[in-house]
């Protein structure tokens, strides 16, 4: 080692020990205000590390949206995607919900408007419209019921109908579609994230840990999850890992969620497939958002109350299967 790398590990030292600090600042502050305002903290399973220690859940975007409307927080600061703040608000209506970060969209329910989905309801108007949770609350309050990753194959099969129109995942419909006896028709919409992760990176990681239980997302091509031992939301994989003899997992998802499944798996290994597999507007919360978002009561999620019941709809029924 030379003089020129000693300096840098010291430089590096110092710029740690500053973030932390800073990072520590932050935290007081939030908790500070988490008070003031009788807020409550929610944090999807995509996040950044430090947001979901920080967080008073964790979890999928239903299962927070549902927990935030047990709970008698006045306000609820959700860390996650636009469409995950507004599931949250039109299952919480008395309730302030904020997103921190107002870019914090997702690709996959901006692949659909809801005068699409208008268009295409009037050219099938025999098939039911099933809509995944990810999409905004216009495109929930056009759908006949919501489903999610998890309860996708239960809420199909639920139905009277035969011909389902499925936005706006294609993936996740023809993951379903291979799972039920119903006639799919598909929007054309996907998840970069997902949709880049490909078959020769499952072979790969197979290759590199062979002893590997293959855990993906149903947002992933079929191509892929034919290559995997399980296709799971996120909640899924994090219960299977927990309970399973296994010691070493593939991750088939966002990489966020590699902190939960570490943190409440010690002594097990989780290796993730591909680089691809990250989403940037997961990302852009940090926590200097939080703590300006608490501080300055921003960036409230705004539904027109008609949206509201009709997008309550979807998920109630969801729900009730
Ligand atoms: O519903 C969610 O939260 C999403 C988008 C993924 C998952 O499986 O948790």
């Amino acid at each position: 080692m030379n003089s020129g790398d000693i300096k840098d590990d010291e430089y590096y030292d110092d710029a740690l020990s500053l973030a932390s600090s800073i990072d520590t600042q932050y935290i007081e502050k939030i908790k500070e205000l988490k008070r003031k305002r009788k807020a409550i903290i929610l944090a999807h399973n995509y996040q950044r590390p430090e947001i979901q220690d920080l967080a008073d859940l964790v979890g999928d975007s239903l299962d927070l949206s549902k927990k935030a409307q047990a709970s008698d927080a006045k306000v609820v600061v959700f860390c996650g995607v636009q469409f995950m703040a507004e599931s949250a608000a039109i299952l919480s209506p008395e309730k302030t919900v904020l997103l921190p970060v107002k870019e914090a969209g997702c690709q996959l329910a901006d692949m659909i408007t809801v005068q699409e989905l208008r268009k295409k309801k009037k050219e099938n108007p025999k098939a039911v419209i099933v809509c995944y949770v990810n999409s905004s609350a216009e495109v929930k309050a056009e759908s006949d019921i919501c489903c999610t990753s998890a309860n996708g194959i239960g809420v199909v099969n639920s139905l009277k109908e035969n011909r389902i129109l499925f936005v706006p995942d294609e993936h996740l419909g023809r993951y379903l579609e291979s799972k039920t006896d119903k006639d799919f028709i598909l929007w054309r919409g996907f998840c970069p994230a997902h949709y880049n992760l490909l078959p020769k990176d499952i072979l790969k990681a197979k290759k590199e840990h062979p002893q590997a239980k293959v855990l993906v997302h149903p947002e992933c091509r079929l191509s892929v999850i034919d290559l995997a031992d399980e296709a799971f939301s996120t909640n899924g994989m994090l219960e299977y890992a927990k309970k399973s003899e296994a010691k070493e997992f593939i991750i088939g998802t966002e990489m966020g969620v590699v902190h939960r499944l570490k943190k409440e798996n010690p002594g097990k290994n989780f290796y993730v497939p591909s680089e691809n597999l990250i989403c940037s507007s997961m990302k852009l919360i940090t926590l200097k958002e939080v703590a300006e978002s608490l501080e300055k009561m921003r960036y409230k999620i705004e539904i027109p109350e008609e949206v509201r019941k009709r997008a309550k709809k979807s998920l109630d029924r969801m729900l009730e299967v």
